[in-house]
């Protein structure tokens, strides 16, 4: 039996450290939301009921915070429950709390948090007195976390019981060991290179990555994916002779609760085994993973798993043996099963050398026609992952037919949060509008489950490299933030969103938090209205997909086409006489999306070819709309530095300037794809802009 005192760690005020906790690694320049505002947040006592890793971890985060300021009047009381428990007598039935004091408890809903699972917690909030109590240590966490950035209810509330919507929570990094000639180190990285590897080998000093997991806890993010999908030779090596970097990212991560698993590559039996095969029915094969996943797991206990990118953009798949994806998935999640870990198989499969004179084959609908088939064949613990449209991280695209398809399948959504398609972190683009609307898709009649609720987990490409502000342009730091807490809790508004990480990021300056708003909110349809129009996608340079090229992908194989002529423009993706693509949607959505009167505006030239001259629901017609939108667009882009400039003494000078450079930079572009779509259109068309604005 464990003394009160000794299971009871205060933290007080008069404690805490005026300097750094000499342990602590130098932060960097940019803390994110945990620095000096979250910790302005830390309320001067903290009562922590616990033990383990966690309760140290936990203590190390405050002492940190306090370095960097006093922390606010009142009280943080943290119990875990799990620790509660163990400290209390024998004799005491099983919802003993041991030594934590009762008033910390009252009216606590601690039979509910039992059967809410280790990563919920509850919380109340009375007066200036904060207390969290959680079913396990993820939990606790959590609660920690969600009383610095805020998310605590207005005083007097009830306890509220918190919950992940989804229990898969993970970041793909796309990192490769070595620098790429063309694609950098990280493949679509727009922040500097890999925070975990550097010249083929993992980073010596890892400190970094420690303050990436601590920002990522915060967010609720419980998975984190190593290495590229794309798996070259070099980093093939990750799953059998480098394992013992794998370990020590590990590490790191999971003093923050977060598991991390590895991209594979589905050839590794014959490249790293030396086999003649990599069949997945082939025994040896089995026996191969099976060995060396087990190898993996004596030295990472708590692995997560496998991703795989197979049979797609080169990459090697089952295919190539006559099997199928059911058979390439499983073959791996049965060498993950013993030991509790999972594979993540994307659904990301298509056909990259389509020949562009063929107008039956689709792209948008490889996803389905490979996948749909196979629902029912995946073993329990391999994923789908999709992405969630049917092409590939445009502006602007339909949900994935494939999320309503596959009811007997584990699926996971995969959203960019990297800005490949959407401004390579040089423009403004706040996703989480449309990340929301994607969640919150219902896929079938008013009042189907939506999107949320029919996925296991949320999977998202991160932008966070080794550059200062971790995300390049330092206001892309809130796609991170929105996207993590996104996946905890798909209803949240995004613009409550932004609120909380304007809160923590920059504090309770009213003017930063306007301008901050008024940038951001509406910035992805800004962004939206200068670039590829009405659901049409691409338009970009080939390769490297930044700034316009109207044609640049139009005679590829790469299967994304507008097919602009003199007469119209856009796909048709119709079953009456198109690709047939519609109809691989549930109604009502496959009706709607069929008639071009009732396909959404701006999903039109996803769904539809329409002449220049069709008249949109908005009253216009699309080339006017063409014209209009690009002109307006790059006018409100113009409106942004001055903007922004308000508040040039308010914000940190380093983190105002490089915002300020990149601002000029969206201008820039932004007339260029102004100017560049609207002289391709008045010459496809030689239809005139009827507000006679410049034409070159
Ligand atoms: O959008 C495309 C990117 C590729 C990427 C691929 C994928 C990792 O252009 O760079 O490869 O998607 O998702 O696998």
């Amino acid at each position: 039996m464990t003394p009160a005192s000794e299971s009871r760690n205060t933290v007080p005020r008069t404690t805490v450290p005026s300097m750094p906790v000499p342990s602590m690694p130098a932060p960097p320049s940019d803390l994110a939301w945990l620095g000096e505002h979250a910790a302005a947040r830390l309320p001067r006592e903290v009562l922590l009921h616990a033990h383990g890793p966690t309760a140290a971890s936990l203590e190390a985060e405050v002492a940190r915070l306090r370095a960097l300021a006093p922390g606010s009047p009142g009280s943080l009381t943290l119990v875990d429950l799990a620790h509660a428990r163990a400290t209390a007598p024998a004799q005491e039935p099983a919802q003993a709390t041991g030594h934590v004091p009762a008033a910390d408890l009252e009216g606590a809903p601690l039979a509910e948090l039992a059967d809410a699972g280790e990563e919920s917690f509850a919380l109340a909030a009375t007066g200036d007195r904060i207390r969290v109590v959680a079913g396990g240590s993820r939990g606790l966490r959590y609660g920690f976390y969600a009383a610095l950035l805020g998310l605590v209810p207005a005083d007097g509330e009830e306890w509220t019981l918190r919950s992940p919507a989804l229990s898969i929570r993970m970041l793909d990094h796309w990192d490769n060991m070595t620098v790429h000639p063309v694609m950098g180190q990280v493949e679509r990285g727009y922040a500097g290179g890999s925070l975990f590897f550097e010249d083929g080998e993992l980073r010596e000093d890892l400190t970094r990555v420690e303050h990436y997991a601590r920002l990522l806890a915060a967010i609720g993010i419980n998975r984190v994916s190593l290495n590229n999908v794309n798996v070259h030779a070099h980093e093939a090596t990750l799953l059998t002779t480098r394992r013992d970097q794998v370990a020590r990212l590990a590490e790191v991560f999971r003093a923050q609760g977060i598991t991390v698993l590895l991209s594979v590559s589905f050839a590794s039996p014959v490249l790293l085994g030396g086999l003649g095969t990599s069949d997945p029915l082939d025994p040896e094969v089995q026996e191969w993973w099976r060995r060396t996943t087990a190898d993996l797991y004596a030295q990472v206990p708590d692995f997560g798993g496998f991703v795989v990118k197979a049979d797609s953009e080169g990459q090697p798949g089952p295919f190539a043996h006559g099997r199928d994806h059911a058979d390439g998935a499983n073959v791996l999640a049965r060498a993950l099963a013993p030991h509790g870990g999972e594979v993540f198989w994307r659904a990301f499969v298509y056909d990259h050398h389509q020949d562009w004179r063929d107008r039956t084959t689709d792209r948008a609908r490889a996803a389905h026609d490979h996948f749909a088939p196979l629902d029912g064949r995946f073993d329990d613990n391999a994923v789908l992952q999709v992405k969630h449209g049917p092409m590939d991280f445009q502006t602007r695209e339909p949900v994935s037919p494939v999320i309503a398809a596959m009811p007997r399948t584990r699926l996971a959504v995969e959203l960019q949060v990297t800005q490949e398609y959407t401004g390579q972190q040089k423009h403004l683009c706040y996703l989480a509008p449309w990340w929301s609307e994607t969640l919150r898709f219902p896929l079938g009649p008013d009042g189907a489950p939506t999107v949320a609720d029919t996925a296991a987990g949320l999977v998202a490409v991160s932008n966070v490299g080794d550059d200062d502000f971790w995300t390049g342009h330092p206001l892309a730091q809130a796609n991170l933030f929105a996207l993590g807490r996104l996946a905890w809790e798909p209803g949240v508004s995004p613009d409550r969103l932004l609120e909380e990480w304007i809160g923590a990021t920059f504090g309770p300056d009213p003017l930063v938090a306007e301008v901050l708003r008024d940038l951001l909110a509406p910035s992805w349809l800004l962004y939206e209205s200068y670039t590829a129009p009405l659901g049409v996608g691409f338009m970009v340079r080939p390769g490297h997909h930044y700034g316009p090229d109207v044609d640049g992908y139009e005679y590829t194989p790469w299967g994304t086409y507008h097919f602009a002529d003199r007469d119209g423009i856009g796909v048709d993706r119709t079953v009456a006489t198109g690709t047939g693509f519609a109809g691989q949607y549930p109604e009502p959505w496959a009706s709607r999306y069929e008639s071009v009167s009732t396909c959404p505006d701006e999903l039109l030239l996803f769904f539809h070819h329409v002449p220049y001259t069709h008249r949109l629901h908005s009253g216009k017609t699309v080339i006017q709309h063409i014209y209009d939108s690009r002109a307006e667009g790059c006018e409100r882009v113009a409106e942004l530095r001055p903007r922004w400039r308000q508040i040039a003494d308010r914000v940190p000078a380093a983190l105002h300037d490089r915002v300020d450079a990149l601002l000029v930079e969206q201008e820039r572009s932004a007339e260029e794809w102004r100017d560049q779509l609207r002289s391709y259109f008045f010459r496809a068309s030689g239809i005139a802009d009827e507000n006679g604005r410049p034409i070159h």
